[in-house]
């Protein structure tokens, strides 16, 4: 079978031969076949049906000044203007062994295609796969190499900035790497911030998730450490010595302020005294009066009056033989510290003729009992039989100095 088409507008023609059956007769399958179709005839030296040449063998093959063109089987006449393409050579010449196109091989009566790659007949590299086509194969690259020539080299994708921090290119592939505080997302390319609070920060107290790292801070009381994890507890104490009235005690994350025994802590720092008397902590007897003093408190006999004195009151006594003649009218009167203030811590100030008053002489330190006996002499000149009458009273004045200045 063959096939012509004229173009005479363009006055070009091309002869296509879409058979090969078509082009040579086939083989002779005995000696003694020497027949061959019209347009050829049998060529002794090939032993095979060869195309005539009509062109060449018939006189004035074409009239009329047309122009002669031979091909298998035949020849046709065309203008002389006409040129004639042929159609190009079949991929493959057939051979006596397999009449088929290259990559094709007959099978009963048609051709069908060779696998090369599994017959192994192909020359990809070994770390090529080959894949077979219709006529052919081809070698193709495992995933990640390009084919340069007859080579596959590796594909650098870390030159496609596909990373969104690190990327470290390896032969055939590539991985995506995080900077640190970061994980690689699901996609492998995107990093996502690491929540370190949620996967154990040693943080010892409170974390701060942020943006790339984590930050621990401490509760009250506590203070960051120079490792930046660790709380440790802030002495408060040492920072001033006026936080307590009397003692500060440090504790875990706060400081408490503690009062010496007898006292109580009024507030946060203060401290007050604990009044036992009233409170019903003292140890006195029925017979004895609770005296309370700062730090602690005593217990007072209720009769402190010694012979001849008597006691006429809670706290007074007298002495009966002198009595009638203590007040006199328009006595008049000196006061003066009889005893008990051996290092004279006080001294009397006179305010008129009926009235003194004590007064510290400098500061003492407790602790530090004073008993002071105060005397008011009184003398009446005008209505005195004796001249030299004179009356005295006494106090007896405890004094308590507390070894506090509170
Ligand atoms: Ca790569
Ligand atoms: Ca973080
Ligand atoms: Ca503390
Ligand atoms: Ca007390």
């Amino acid at each position: 079978m063959q096939g012509a088409c004229v173009s005479i507008s363009c006055v070009c023609i091309c002869v296509s031969v879409l058979l090969h059956s078509a082009i040579s007769q086939p083989p002779t399958e005995s000696d003694t076949y020497t027949e061959c179709t019209d347009g050829y005839h049998w060529d002794l030296q090939t032993e095979h049906c060869k195309d005539i040449n009509e062109c060449d063998t018939i006189p004035d093959a074409c009239k009329g000044g047309m122009k002669c063109f031979n091909h298998y089987g035949g020849y046709l006449c065309l203008p002389r203007s006409a040129s004639v393409i042929p159609a190009p050579e079949p991929a493959i010449t057939p051979t006596e062994s397999n009449p088929c196109p290259l990559g094709y091989e007959a099978q009963d009566d048609s051709c069908v295609d060779i696998n090369e790659c599994e017959r192994d007949e192909h020359d990809c590299q070994p770390s090529q796969q080959c894949i077979n086509t219709l006529g052919a194969f081809t070698c193709q690259c495992p995933d990640g190499y390009r084919k340069v020539g007859i080579e596959c080299i590796d594909i650098d994708e870390c030159r496609y900035r596909y990373c969104q921090h690190r990327c470290v290119n390896v032969p055939g592939s590539f991985s995506c790497q995080c900077e640190p505080g970061f994980q690689l997302a699901g996609n492998n390319r995107s990093c996502i911030d690491v929540n370190e609070c949620e996967m154990g920060a040693p943080c010892s107290q409170r974390c701060y998730n942020t943006y790339g790292t984590f930050l621990c801070r401490c509760d009250q009381g506590y203070e960051l450490d120079a490792d930046g994890l660790t709380c440790k507890d802030i002495n408060e104490c040492g920072f001033s010595s006026f936080l307590c009235q009397f003692q500060c005690v440090n504790e875990p994350g706060k400081f408490s302020c503690v009062c010496p025994e007898g006292y109580q802590l009024q507030g946060t720092r203060l401290c007050q005294d604990i009044n036992e008397c009233e409170t019903g902590e003292h140890q006195c007897t029925e017979a004895q009066t609770c005296v309370n003093i700062h730090g602690r408190y005593q217990c007072v006999e209720e009769n402190r009056c010694q012979e001849p004195y008597v006691q006429v009151s809670e706290n007074r006594c007298v002495c009966p033989v002198n009595s009638g003649h203590q007040r006199l009218p328009g006595a008049y009167n000196t006061f003066r510290i009889r005893s008990g203030d051996e290092n004279g811590d006080f001294y009397i100030r006179q305010i008129n003729n009926i009235s003194a008053m004590l007064v510290l002489a400098r500061a003492v330190s407790g602790p530090r009992e004073y008993t002071l006996d105060l005397e008011m002499v009184s003398v009446n000149p005008l209505n005195s039989y004796q001249s030299n009458y004179q009356t005295s009273s006494a106090l007896r004045l405890s004094i308590y100095v507390g070894p506090y200045t509170f």
